[in-house]
């Protein structure tokens, strides 16, 4: 059975819950991380799993990998689900852009406002830095929506596939976050059609930002 070791609060952990929901796959979750001193993620069992000292972690038949996006890739390939992730080289470079482009663009975008108005972490109370924050987050927010003006579907193009699972808890996020949101029609109706799926019901739309 594959394990998926952590917190299911987490966003990147909720990538791994949502994605063995879509190709239903049998997994238990164990909810490293989540404050419990039994599972704390410096733990020395823990530790000689993720180095980083982070979740998500999963363990398939003895193979053990960590990198929430990297998961996905791998979960999607060694099931054959060519339909989330192509093996069409064009295809999938367009997915992996976006998946990309949430990790290493859109994420640090949100991390200012996210930690500041619902983390309320300490460190993350001045004003400017929280506007300049807003403002880029929002930027990027029209970048989505410009690419789902395109697609009028979904982010990579009219199908469903491994980039709209990080880009669609990314929506979320924003959504849950208390800011002013410029109205982004199609970015609005894109959330509507992933909660059309059980797996963002359960994992993406909970209530969790
Ligand atoms: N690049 C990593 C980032 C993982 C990450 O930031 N995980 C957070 C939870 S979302 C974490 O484990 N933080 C440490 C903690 O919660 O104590 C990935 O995508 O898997």
């Amino acid at each position: 059975m594959l394990r998926i070791l952590g917190k299911p609060s987490s966003i990147n952990v909720r990538k791994v819950l949502w994605l063995c929901r879509e190709l239903e796959i049998p997994f238990v979750n164990e909810a490293w991380g989540d404050g419990d001193a039994s599972r704390r993620l410096d733990d020395p069992v823990f530790a000689s799993l993720n180095p980083n000292l982070m979740v998500p972690v999963i363990e398939d038949d003895g193979f053990v990998l960590w990198e929430s996006n990297s998961i996905l890739r791998y979960l999607a390939t060694s099931r054959g689900h060519t339909d989330l992730y192509p093996v069409s080289p064009r295809e999938r470079a367009r997915i992996d852009q976006w998946i990309d482009w949430q990790s290493s663009d859109l994420n640090p975008a949100w991390k200012y406002p996210f930690l500041s108005l619902v983390r309320g972490s300490p460190g993350y109370d001045d004003p400017q830095a929280l506007a300049t924050g807003v403002a880029r987050w929002s930027e990027f927010m029209r970048v989505l929506d410009k690419q789902l003006e395109t697609t009028q579907a979904f982010v990579s193009g009219n199908a469903f596939t491994l980039a709209d699972i990080p880009i669609g808890l990314s929506v979320h996020r924003w959504f849950s976050v208390p800011i002013e949101h410029p109205p982004l029609e199609r970015v609005c109706a894109y959330y509507e059609r992933l909660s059309t799926r059980e797996g963002f019901r359960l994992y993406g739309r909970n209530g969790t930002p």
